[in-house]
């Protein structure tokens, strides 16, 4: 039996297998890809992110307990961008995860740094293409929020929650603005901390300006939760689910046609960079035009036209 029948045998084994051969961009990964693609479209994708040490792990555990006491089975993914290595962090998730992973139906995976930000977003949405195609019903996906990962990993997700604590700055100025932006969920943890009160306040009071940009009616809830003693959790896991119903509206068709669209754009943009990029721009390629430009007066427009051009006849050629 392949690796890939025992995966379709719900093997975790083989689970880890795939996701390691992809992970690695291994030879004929993307024919794996293709492979897999027929059987996903049943998880329901869901990215929390927020500032180191804000509780997310913590959170998405017992998320993760929910879930599974609702009889669906959960993958989670932890995209690390910081430590390349598998670090403290990262062995403390680990281990604070380790009584969900004993049951059987919880797939954990953490996923390091790879080349560009936007490789680290493709990888995760691949691993969890992965896991969708195993069957999961609940992806989790947590990254930490200071890059521009999480805010790729977002476009992925169906609903993301941004999970901040008193203890985050001087109250919300201080947020990077991405991260705000991409909340369809916000998450006050720690309310068991100083500021907290304030801290919601402050978040409503943003939420309530928004509202007032935005077309649509999705009412971005505020939410308190203090992770450690699994309290605010079932409201938040309610509102997951009052978000998933608004976004797919009247039909689902619509959203699954729209994230179709923005999926293949993404895909095909990070092969354009993984691998025809390389191809163009090499070192001796980028020296030969340089050279060009100070020495024979050419301009790096024309170049760059010459160089698409180039693209377009060797593509038609093979
Ligand atoms: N006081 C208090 N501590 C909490 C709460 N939730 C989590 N913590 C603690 O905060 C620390 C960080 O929690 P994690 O769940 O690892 O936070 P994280 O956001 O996943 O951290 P990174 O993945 O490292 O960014 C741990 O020591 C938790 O026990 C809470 O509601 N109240
Ligand atoms: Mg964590």
């Amino acid at each position: 039996m392949t690796v890939l029948d025992r995966f379709f045998r719900k093997d975790k084994a083989a689970l880890s297998r795939i996701i390691s051969f992809i992970e690695n961009r291994e030879d004929g990964y993307l024919k794996l890809l293709s492979k897999l693609y027929p059987k996903t479209g049943n998880a329901y994708k869901i990215g929390m992110t927020g500032p180191p040490g804000a509780g997310k792990s913590t959170l998405v555990d017992k998320m993760a307990v929910r879930y599974f006491g609702q009889g669906k089975s959960v993958g989670i993914i932890a995209v690390d961008p910081t430590s390349p290595f598998t670090g403290g962090a990262l062995l403390g998730d680990r281990i604070r995860m380790q009584n969900l992973s004993d049951k059987g139906d919880v797939f954990i995976r953490s996923m390091a740094t790879r080349g560009s930000a936007g490789g680290l977003a493709a990888a995760t949405r691949e691993v969890a293409l992965a896991l969708d195609a195993f069957g999961c019903d609940i992806i989790i996906i947590e990254t930490v929020g200071v890059g521009q990962v999480e805010l790729d990993v977002a476009g992925l997700c169906d609903t993301t929650i941004v999970v901040l604590v008193p203890e985050s700055g001087d109250g919300i100025q201080t947020l990077k603005a991405g991260l705000m932006e991409i909340a369809d969920i916000f998450v006050v943890n720690k309310v068991d901390r100083d500021g907290s009160g304030r801290l919601v306040s402050e978040l409503r009071m943003m939420v309530e300006g928004r509202r007032k940009n935005r077309d649509g009616n999705w009412d971005y809830p505020v939410l308190r939760t203090e992770a450690i003693n699994d309290i605010g959790v079932d409201k938040l896991i309610e509102n997951i689910k009052s978000h998933r119903k608004f976004i797919l509206g009247e039909s689902s068709e619509n959203y699954i046609y729209n994230r179709v669209k923005s999926e293949l754009k993404l895909i095909v943009k990070q092969r354009i960079i993984d691998n025809i990029l390389p191809e163009l721009l090499t070192e001796d390629a980028v020296d030969y035009y340089a050279k060009r430009i100070l020495s024979n007066g050419a301009d790096p427009y024309s170049i760059t036209e010459e160089l698409i051009a180039k693209m377009i006849v060797e593509d038609v050629k093979t």
